[in-house]
């Protein structure tokens, strides 16, 4: 098996315009012959914004609450990322083919890169939205460790790319704002980060009820429980601990690296958060979206 050098951080690949990993981009064409089924669901976000949890949380949803069952394999198979292609590591494509039905499916894409099956077939699709500042510290810590991604640059010079939509997956502003329009005319549970951190309960009997299978009490506590932070930091089957160094090196930072709302702040200088606030206005102008940065 052929894995990725260190050293290899190949620059992103322009995908229609928008801004993909490399491995990711070789890999477009065959996104064309996926099939969407009748009871796929799809969770859909902007990197860092909380997929993994919600991942969790649904397949936890699928199996009753039996943690038994949610500890069959590692997220990334439980749940497959349908781009995702790094060398010596099974496509998304090829782990969706080895997944029973029904199939919770992970994708990143904007919706111009969405295979347009899962529009045509009206596929469920819970979006989850996390406030722009802790997306773009959680993304600087995630490229680092994450060696399919090219070099961050230091933090300022990556909170520049970042602005300008020209790291993985472009522009977060548009990201959140296009996914948010296709609620008017596509089932989507529309969902925030910082939501599910002040009342999870509330968002996962949300999310049991949009995917038709309300939970009893009992077990609703119990996903509450399985899926705070803590647990899933622990928990080799979420904590993406299983993959190798190769493609993420959690000793420069863990994949679950503090799951805060808020965190931005340890980060961002004063000029930094004013100068972000003003181009954030700009963006966002006219936008029924709105986030909370802190909790
Ligand atoms: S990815 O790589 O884009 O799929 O990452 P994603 O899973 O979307 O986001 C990773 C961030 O989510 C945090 N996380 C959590 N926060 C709260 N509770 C739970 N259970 C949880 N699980 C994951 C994770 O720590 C990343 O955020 P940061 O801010 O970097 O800690």
């Amino acid at each position: 098996m052929e894995l990725i050098q260190d050293s290899s951080r190949p620059p992103l690949v322009p995908v229609k315009g928008i801004p993909i990993i490399k491995y990711f981009a070789e890999n477009f064409e065959l996104l064309k012959d996926f099939q969407a089924q009748p009871d796929d669901v799809l969770i859909s976000t902007y990197p860092k914004s909380g997929t993994t949890w919600v991942s969790e949380i649904l397949d936890m949803i699928f199996h009753g609450g039996d943690q038994e069952k949610c500890q069959r394999a590692p997220i990334y198979i439980r749940v497959p990322f349908l781009e995702f292609n790094v060398p010596g590591v099974p496509t998304g494509l090829e782990t969706l083919q080895e997944t029973p039905a029904p199939r919770i499916i992970k994708t990143h894409l904007p919706l111009s890169l969405l295979p347009q099956t899962l529009l045509d077939r009206k596929t469920k699709i819970i979006y989850v939205a996390r406030n722009a500042k802790d997306v773009v510290v959680s993304y600087f810590n995630f490229y680092k460790m994450a060696k399919v991604h090219p070099d961050p640059g230091t933090w300022e010079e990556f909170l520049e790319t970042f602005m300008a939509g020209k790291v993985s997956y472009g522009s977060w502003y548009q990201h959140v704002l296009e996914w948010w329009e296709l609620t008017k005319r596509h089932p989507v549970l529309y969902l925030f980060y910082e939501d599910i951190k002040k009342d999870p309960r509330k968002e996962i009997q949300k999310i049991a009820e949009f995917v038709g299978r309300p939970l009893p009490e009992d077990v609703l506590d119990q996903i509450v429980q399985k899926t705070s932070f803590k647990k899933m930091q622990e928990n080799p089957m979420a904590n993406y601990s299983t993959l190798p160094d190769d493609i993420m090196d959690h000793s420069i930072c863990p994949f679950m690296r503090k799951g805060a709302t808020g965190d931005w702040k340890n980060v961002f200088t004063v000029a930094q958060n004013e100068r972000f606030d003003a181009h954030y206005e700009r963006k966002m102008a006219g936008s029924e979206l709105h986030f909370y940065n802190e909790l």
